[in-house]
């Protein structure tokens, strides 16, 4: 049996479990179990199926017993801001609504109302999403009064999941920053905004800090899997983990999924009026640094421009598609907020063109070559924007995640930027997982080290 942690990282396109260990100073990986991730309608709202997603997480680690490993610690990361909330009892008492449901339209101006904008940013540190939590539960509050009353205990997603593992209630820190509800100077939640928004503070448990363990598996849990293990916290952020496992130092870099997270690991917030303007955002890492970054609309457009035509063409396609469509030159702005949850992606990007008098694409590889090009644009341009705001200059972008495959990007970035690329690992969002639960039990003694064993045991390319 080889000894192992298990990673769970659910994003917001897929979720896999990966089994992780360490030989000859190798950061060894085994894809366990990997599983589709979706929103759907229920009860009015878009959301997640989080029941669904447990029981993904249970195959994940039976399977890895039946590949003859020994897990001995598990943790999971998500994406941020979506929670769930719990009554007294601990029992469910509302769906995990996803934060491209319509919900939140308006609300951050009606939440501007009661506080000023500019001191939301300035004591949280965290950039204006609509769909942040501070303006998720705002609208639950206005939709459904009663759901908030009856409340007791707030969960975000990799939380929950957590819980239903373990039965322990916690509010991790990486990811409890993306609630806009934190304070940047303590760590601990602003009462004063609960209190003007009427969202009771009693649901809230002190944030925690990732890399310990929160015990083991409940014993219904232990009877059913035939094992136990301890629970051990990862920068349950996705992207907290992600950026842990960058495998450089004073880089910028780039988390490419569903989203594209631009930007540099920093020591202290920085939330000045021009990174207000410029949207930056300061979310707690799980290394002691602030993850000082921008959230770009990112591969979300090209993922919907996929289903819209009914998957007949896979990412490398699309990627391939791009290559041959020389001519076409048409640009959006990828953070227009119509590109969050249009009906359609194909529509929303052709009414765009048209609006700005451009050519509108039509055939799948136009599309494949505009989205590619709009999101290089915006990667070079929000390169030039971290640069005035550190007062720093990068020679190095640095690209994590399954979007680090895509070589029209990689190729167009290193042209337009004039910086050096460095691409991989595209799981490095369950390696930064792996690599919090092994610092946590001793097998990892420093980031340094980590980073450096990351940087040996995958295949990093340069552009
Ligand atoms: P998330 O964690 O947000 O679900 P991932 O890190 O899994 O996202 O990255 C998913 C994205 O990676 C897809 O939207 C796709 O654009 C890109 N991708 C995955 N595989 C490939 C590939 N073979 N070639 C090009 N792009 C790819
Ligand atoms: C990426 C991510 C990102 C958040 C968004 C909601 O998966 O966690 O960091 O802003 O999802």
């Amino acid at each position: 049996m080889q000894k192992c942690n298990l990673a769970v990282d659910i994003g917001a396109s897929s979720g896999r479990v990966i089994a992780g260990y360490v030989q000859n100073n190798q950061l060894i990986l085994d894809e366990i179990h990997r599983f589709d991730n979706k929103m759907r309608e229920m009860n009015g709202h878009l959301c997640w199926d989080i029941d669904d997603l447990f029981l993904e997480i249970k195959v994940g680690m039976k399977k890895s017993v039946e590949k003859q490993f020994q897990p001995l610690t598990i943790g999971v990361d998500t994406w941020a801001v979506d929670f769930v909330l719990l009554d007294k009892d601990k029992n469910r008492i509302t769906d995990a609504v996803a934060y491209r449901d319509h919900r939140t339209d308006g609300v951050m101006d009606e939440v501007f109302q009661l506080i000023d904008q500019k001191a939301i940013y300035q004591e949280t540190g965290i950039q204006f999403q609509p769909f942040n939590t501070i303006y998720q539960l705002f609208a639950l509050q206005k939709e459904k009064p009663e759901t908030l009353k009856n409340a007791r205990y707030f969960l975000m997603i990799p939380d929950y999941l957590h819980y239903l593992l373990t039965g322990k209630i916690t509010n991790e820190y990486t990811n409890a920053t993306t609630t806009q509800l934190l304070k940047a100077t303590n760590q601990k939640w602003h009462q004063d905004f609960l209190e003007k928004l009427n969202i009771p503070e009693h649901i809230f448990s002190e944030p925690i800090q990732p890399m310990q363990s929160i015990g083991s598996l409940t014993k219904e849990l232990q009877h059913e899997l035939e094992f136990d293990l301890e629970v051990v916290l990862p920068g349950t952020h996705d992207t907290a983990s992600a950026v842990m496992a960058v495998p450089a130092q004073d880089t910028i870099y780039i988390s490419s999924g569903t989203w594209s997270l631009m930007g540099v690991e920093h020591h202290e917030p920085i939330s000045t009026s021009q990174a207000f303007d410029y949207n930056f955002t300061n979310e707690g890492g799980a290394n002691d640094h602030i993850r000082f970054l921008k959230n770009i609309m990112g591969l979300w457009m090209i993922q919907e421009v996929k289903r819209e035509w009914h998957d007949q063409y896979s990412f490398a396609e699309f990627v391939d598609l791009a290559y041959q469509e020389s001519a076409f030159a048409s640009i959006v702005n990828v953070n227009d907020q119509r590109f969050l949850s249009p009906e359609s992606m194909k529509q929303a990007i052709q009414t765009y063109c048209q609006e700005t008098n451009q050519q509108e694409p039509i055939t799948a590889s136009e599309f494949a070559k505009c989205i590619f090009d709009s999101l290089v644009e915006s990667y070079h341009q929000t390169a030039k924007e971290i640069e005035e705001l550190t007062g720093k200059t990068y020679s190095t972008i640095h690209i994590i995640g399954g979007g680090s495959k895509n070589y029209y990007m990689n190729e167009k970035l290193a042209t337009v930027s004039k910086k050096t690329i460095y691409t991989g690992p595209g799981e490095a969002t369950a390696i930064g997982n792996l690599v919090a639960q092994m610092m946590a039990t001793g097998q990892l003694n420093s980031i340094e080290q980590s980073k450096q064993m990351i940087n040996q045991s995958f295949d990093i390319q340069k552009f």
